[in-house]
């Protein structure tokens, strides 16, 4: 630790390939197959995301920052934070429009990036620690799950999750962790959440099916992951990318299917892994939302939702809730 920036460690390189050796043994002796989409975000996958961000196809984050651009004075008139958590590693443009606005007001004194990757969290809280010298940059790593308990207090929090990476979750998990996070909160709190909208689905499926085969890159990233961190086998060429639209679920659902019959060796974990022809994996859900569902699934966790923002075409919602 150094002048103004702090790391706390809360979940170490060890937990993670704790937590990735139980997640690829349970999810590839299932039925159907299925990894979680946490373990796509490696260095090439962090890299291969924001190129995704950049498609002409993958509308969220452009949608996101124009809405954030738009009203990011009246978010921070609003929650006057003192304390601006960030949950999951936000690109540093979205971060910066908040900070900008916070500092605009004069409420804001510290900076608490909340992220799994050490690494990550280590080059945000240096680069932020040095540009802006009078923030208190204090960095947590830790899970959704365990730590956000560990999350500082204080006075007024703007707690944001951007990104619609809540839409990774299914609604149980996300209940959970908005119950979770509610406890933690107190009043003069507020909660940032964006959320991608439910929308034809033609364009849904391209956003998640890019045309440059990034997000297929993306999407084979992961066996790579596997393969480095529990000394596997599993041919990145030997399974094709699939974005499918589950109409009832509301979510995309991204999955990886075996172009032919294999068997794949995890020398870690002592397992096995027969693969049907034609068989799919699935990596990861994005659900999609609707002003009532959220709001609704807000309420159940304790949650009440003061304002709603839309980009002009009604892609993405950005919305603030208090406890
Ligand atoms: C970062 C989880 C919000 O679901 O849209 C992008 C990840 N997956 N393209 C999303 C992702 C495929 C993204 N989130």
């Amino acid at each position: 630790d150094t002048g103004n920036r702090r790391i706390a460690v809360h979940l170490t390189a060890a937990d993670r390939a704790t937590q990735l050796a139980a997640d690829v043994r349970q999810g590839l002796t299932a039925s159907p197959k299925e990894l979680p989409p946490k373990w796509f975000y490696d260095e090439t996958g962090g890299q291969l995301f924001d190129e995704i961000t950049r498609l002409p196809e993958y509308y969220p984050t452009r949608r996101e920052r124009a809405i954030l651009t738009e009203h990011a004075a009246e978010i921070a008139a609003f929650s006057r934070a003192d304390t601006l958590v960030e949950l999951g590693s936000g690109t540093s443009e979205k971060t910066q429009l908040l900070l900008n606005a916070l500092s605009d007001t004069g409420t804001l004194q510290r900076f608490v990036p909340f992220d799994v990757d050490e690494a990550v969290l280590r080059h945000v809280a240096d680069s932020l620690a040095t540009t802006r010298p009078a923030l208190r940059v204090n960095a947590l790593v830790g899970d959704f799950d365990h730590h956000l308990g560990h999350l500082p207090r204080a006075e007024a929090r703007l707690v944001a999750f951007l990104g619609s990476t809540i839409g990774n979750m299914r609604p149980d998990e996300r209940l959970g962790f908005l119950a979770r996070l509610r406890a933690t909160a107190s009043d003069g709190d507020v909660l940032l959440l964006g959320t991608d909208l439910v929308k034809d689905p033609g364009r849904l499926v391209a956003a998640y099916d890019d045309a440059a085969g990034v997000t297929a890159a993306f999407n084979g990233n992961v066996l790579t992951v596997v393969n480095r961190e529990l000394d596997g086998d599993l041919d990145p060429d030997g399974f094709a990318h699939l974005a499918v639209w589950d109409p009832d679920a509301e979510w995309i659902e991204m999955r990886l299917r075996s172009r032919r019959a294999q068997t794949a060796r995890i020398a870690a974990l002592d397992l096995t892994v027969p693969f049907e022809a034609d068989e799919q994996l699935r990596t990861e859900i994005s659900a999609k939302f609707r002003r009532d569902g959220i709001e609704k699934e807000l309420a159940n966790a304790g949650w009440g939702m003061t304002h709603w923002w839309t980009d002009p075409d009604g892609d993405f919602a950005v919305s603030l809730s208090v406890p």
